[in-house]
């Protein structure tokens, strides 16, 4: 699925995070210490490789709604931007800290003069963000910045399952 908001292209892809060849950067949906963990963050530091853990060493600990950047050492990818999510129920408020992920990786993709950048579902993991309530956040997020990206064209959204594609093609078409 494909749309363009304000010259900005969004699209939506089912896929790993960690296979994403023609972006610019990924999004990783980080632990604070910015270790390698279940989800996405084991694709992503599987397939970096060591050196991705060694460079998050000095950026850790983050705070929920937090980005921080590095290289992106063995992926297809120059750059992963780190983002904490907050935890369900734990960390308040979570539709705030949510939508924070969301603007300050876009905020330092702008800054790092990235093309494009794929996020996949912060939070709706490990962290039991419900997918319908952040799904909204993100395409919100995400809409609401796209006036002030300059150099960003490309926006994915990779959602590992089906079921949650659907959720999100629903969404995007309402917003
Ligand atoms: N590519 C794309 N999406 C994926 C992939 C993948 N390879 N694997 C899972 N998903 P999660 P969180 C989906 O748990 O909730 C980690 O252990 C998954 O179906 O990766 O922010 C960290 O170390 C779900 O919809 O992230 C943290 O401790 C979404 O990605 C904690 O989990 C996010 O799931 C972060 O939890």
């Amino acid at each position: 699925m494909n749309e363009k908001i304000a010259g900005v292209n969004l699209e939506i892809k089912q896929g790993d995070i960690a296979n994403q060849s023609d972006m610019t950067a990924i999004v990783n949906a980080a632990n604070a210490q910015l270790k390698t963990g279940g989800g996405v963050a084991g694709a992503i530091h599987r397939q970096a490789g060591p050196e991705l853990e060694k460079a998050c060493r000095p950026l850790a600990p983050i705070e929920p709604g937090e980005a921080v950047i590095t290289k992106g050492y063995n992926l297809p990818n120059d750059y992963v931007v780190h983002c904490l999510g907050p935890v369900y129920g734990r960390d308040k408020p979570e539709d705030k800290l949510l939508a924070n992920c969301y603007k300050n990786a876009l905020e330092l993709a702008e800054e790092n003069n990235i093309a494009s950048i794929a996020f996949p579902a912060i939070s709706t993991g490990a962290f039991g963000y419900p997918l319908r309530e952040a799904t909204k956040i993100a395409v919100k997020s995400v809409v609401n910045k796209a006036q002030d990206l300059k150099n960003i064209d490309k926006v994915r959204f990779v959602i590992y399952t089906d079921n949650d594609l659907q959720v999100y093609q629903e969404i995007i078409k309402n917003i």
